[in-house]
């Protein structure tokens, strides 16, 4: 039961990072392309007033999604938006007006952690006992794989670089038990289970 707890706060914790939080200057004068930015779907953006003019961040007409921070000022005044929808979200700041600053937040639809975990990426054969192979939709550049214990302690880590459509692992020489397999890369996160035996 106590083992059954930690798991699932263990899983929790990893599904909120995989949501990612981007930062952005405002101020006066601040304008595309700085301040344009593509995200993916779920992804926070968090404006920081960088002087102490009064700033809105608004959406402009023609904005996939509405959002409006209101009048803030001061330095260090944050306003975040959680984007939820695919679309294109152009956006200034209602005093100084579009041609002092503005940007477009692109949203698109990246591949959820849900979609890994549920169907495309497969540990096989799970449970394992030397050779874990990892099939996945597509090829993953520039992220890690990590293999996880039960307590948070990292007991593998391997850099990707260009995984093709499968990496291959050898767990040998982890002991046997419950373990979760993480692969990072660009903003998503990937976490499985695995049991070694
Ligand atoms: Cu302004």
């Amino acid at each position: 039961m106590k083992t059954k707890l930690l798991v699932l706060v263990f899983l929790i914790t990893i599904g909120l990072q995989a949501q990612t939080t981007h930062d952005l200057i405002w101020e006066r004068g601040f304008e595309s392309p700085e301040a344009d930015l593509t995200i993916d779907v779920g992804d926070t953006v968090r404006w920081t007033w960088t002087d102490d003019l009064p700033h809105t961040v608004e959406n402009n007409t023609g904005s996939t999604e509405t959002f409006n921070s209101g009048v803030l000022t001061g330095l260090g005044q944050t306003y975040s938006y959680t984007f939820t929808v695919e679309g294109t979200n152009p956006y200034f700041c209602g005093i100084h007006g579009a041609n002092n600053m503005s940007g477009v937040i692109t949203v698109q639809q990246g591949l959820s952690v849900d979609e890994f975990n549920d169907v495309s990426v497969k540990l096989t054969p799970n449970p394992v006992h030397s050779k874990l192979t990892i099939k996945l939709p597509q090829s993953l550049t520039n992220g890690s794989l990590k293999v996880i214990d039960l307590t948070g302690k990292v007991v593998l880590n391997n850099t990707i670089v260009n995984s093709g459509n499968a990496i291959d692992i050898n767990v040998s020489d982890i002991k046997s038990g419950m373990y979760l397999v993480r692969l990072e890369f660009n903003d998503n996160a990937i976490t499985k289970r695995l049991i070694i035996q």
